[in-house]
């Protein structure tokens, strides 16, 4: 992680989303975006959660993504204190497969958005690539990164078209 002042807040409701969301982490530091990674949970700290979402804008922090799992309540509830975008992601849940955690995460009511991404490693990335994008409005830098990320990834399949040839 480097000491650049983070734009990307990576809230997770306990240290065992790690598994899932330090994949977040890979693809955020691939492209270069300051982050800050943190335990911050609904039911165990809620009012460490208000002040996190409540203060997290004034920090600088311009996108949070929140991973959780079961009765995922973490990014409904920092949407809930902050006007910043938060993408949520469903942590894969260890008794219904995570089928809990989106759609308690995804169904949301009108009002209070959260952009709710896939379950699981792949909704970890693309979580991180979607806060590239938002950030990369405003910064070239983490544009560029993007398309430079998904240059790689389209120029890696035309060059491997042989599905049997690893
Ligand atoms: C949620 O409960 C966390 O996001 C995690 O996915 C789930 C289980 O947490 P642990 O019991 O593993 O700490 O708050």
């Amino acid at each position: 992680m480097s000491d650049a002042q983070p734009l990307v807040g990576l809230i997770m409701g306990s240290k065992s989303d790690w598994e899932t969301m330090r994949h977040c982490a890979d693809t955020l530091e691939a492209l270069g975006i300051p982050f800050e990674a943190r335990v911050v949970s609904a039911h165990r700290t809620p009012d460490l959660l208000f002040t996190y979402a409540s203060q997290a804008d004034s920090r600088g922090i311009q996108v949070i993504i929140a991973g959780a799992g079961g009765s995922a309540h973490l990014p409904g509830m920092a949407a809930a204190k902050t006007v910043l975008p938060v993408l949520g992601v469903p942590v894969p849940s260890r008794t219904l497969d995570g089928l809990d955690s989106l759609l308690s995460i995804v169904q949301m009511p009108k009002g209070i958005p959260v952009g709710t991404l896939a379950l699981g490693k792949a909704g970890a990335i693309n979580a991180a690539l979607l806060a590239a994008g938002i950030l990369g409005l405003q910064r070239p830098e983490f544009r560029d990164a993007l398309m430079n990320y998904r240059r790689k990834q389209t120029e890696e399949v035309l060059a491997h078209p042989d599905p049997r040839v690893q």
